[in-house]
């Protein structure tokens, strides 16, 4: 049973308050039951639905080649690929579920383009480099971002992100099979696969969040143990571990001012587009309408699966009633 500020008087909340401070200052998990500051619940409903409908949206992009994979073996992977997306979703809507809302409601707010989710995914995937580039780029940075939050506060959030990062690092590897592959081939393949190498690398910078000093949420949310590095640290981290697989794959990172710096001890790198990025997170990117039409149809479509399900459900339980009569 979940615990909410309207059920308890002045007194009890304070003492609540403190249990969950104490909880939080010890590393301790924040469950379903345990009283919860309001803020605390919103900013988990906002980013745990806005990282289930990323999950969502985000087999669209893969989606778009599984007919077109390059062989039998291909098409498999990239299938099982795209349903890991689609569990990750599930996992995800389930955790916000348990803080109270249903997953009617985030759905609505998703296909009335009301929700947010990763602006990554509105850019398009003209080629099969495409797959090596979301795989390597994209999963890449979701690991960056998504291990340290396998130890977030809150409980349900935390043990569906240890299940998903296993996964993701699968598919990381599989995209980074796919570029060096294309990069051991002819001349075409190369420059197909650093094309798309080219055009994944900024956005996959940006996922990571705006620049700190421009990040509203970060400094409560790290309070909260929720989330525990900064946009700006991640997007560092996650740089640091492209160079090396870069050169080992041979492909070049677009950024000409990408260099070490022994002095800070990390990679200065160039400007990214913020004003793409803030256009993007408007509806504006390249594939925001595609993405949110594909969503409401594909919605509408299922309409009569959710519909089989419920009749199904009452069903049984007309059943179990009679048999218990
Ligand atoms: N896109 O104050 P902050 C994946 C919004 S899963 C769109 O820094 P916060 C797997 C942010 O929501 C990818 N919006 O916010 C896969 C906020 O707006 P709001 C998704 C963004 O929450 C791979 C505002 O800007 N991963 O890739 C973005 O502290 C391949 C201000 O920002 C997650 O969701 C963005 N990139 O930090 C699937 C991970 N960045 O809500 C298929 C969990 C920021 O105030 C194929 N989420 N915004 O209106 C997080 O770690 C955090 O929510 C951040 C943002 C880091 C994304």
């Amino acid at each position: 049973m979940m615990t909410t500020t309207a059920d308890l008087a002045d007194d009890e909340i304070s003492d609540a308050e403190r249990v969950f401070d104490e909880l939080v200052a010890h590393e301790k998990r924040i469950e379903p039951r345990d009283w919860m500051p309001e803020a605390y619940r919103k900013t988990l409903i906002r980013q745990i639905s806005q990282h289930a409908h990323s999950e969502i949206i985000g087999m669209q992009p893969e989606g778009n080649w599984i007919t077109r994979a390059p062989s039998l073996k291909r098409k498999a992977i990239l299938m099982a690929k795209v349903q890991d997306e689609a569990g990750h979703g599930l996992y995800l809507y389930s955790a916000a579920q348990t803080l109270g809302i249903t997953r009617d409601t985030m759905t609505q707010q998703l296909i009335d383009g009301k929700a947010k989710y990763s602006s990554i995914f509105n850019y398009p995937t003209p080629t099969w480099a495409d797959m090596g580039a979301i795989g390597w780029l994209v999963d890449g940075a979701a690991i960056v971002n998504q291990v340290p939050l396998c130890r977030a506060s809150y409980g349900p959030y935390g043990r569906a992100m240890v299940r998903v990062c296993k996964e993701e690092s699968f598919h990381q590897r599989q995209g980074f099979e796919i570029l060096l592959t294309l990069m051991q081939g002819n001349e075409e393949q190369r420059a197909m696969a650093q094309d798309a190498v080219n055009r994944w690398y900024w956005p996959s910078l940006a996922m990571f969040g705006p620049p700190d000093d421009q990040s509203p949420n970060s400094a409560q949310s790290m309070k909260w143990k929720i989330k525990r590095f900064t946009n700006d640290e991640l997007r560092q981290r996650f740089v640091g571990m492209l160079v090396p697989q870069a050169e080992i794959l041979g492909v070049t990172l677009p950024d000409p001012e990408l260099r070490f710096d022994e002095e800070t001890g990390e990679y200065a790198m160039g400007e990214i587009d913020w004003d793409e990025f803030f256009e993007v997170l408007r509806g504006n990117g390249p594939c925001n309408a595609e993405r949110l039409e594909r969503r409401r149809t594909a919605h509408e479509e299922g309409a009569w699966v959710r519909e089989a399900a419920a009749e199904y459900t009452r069903k049984q339980a007309l059943r179990a009633e009679r048999q218990a009569a």
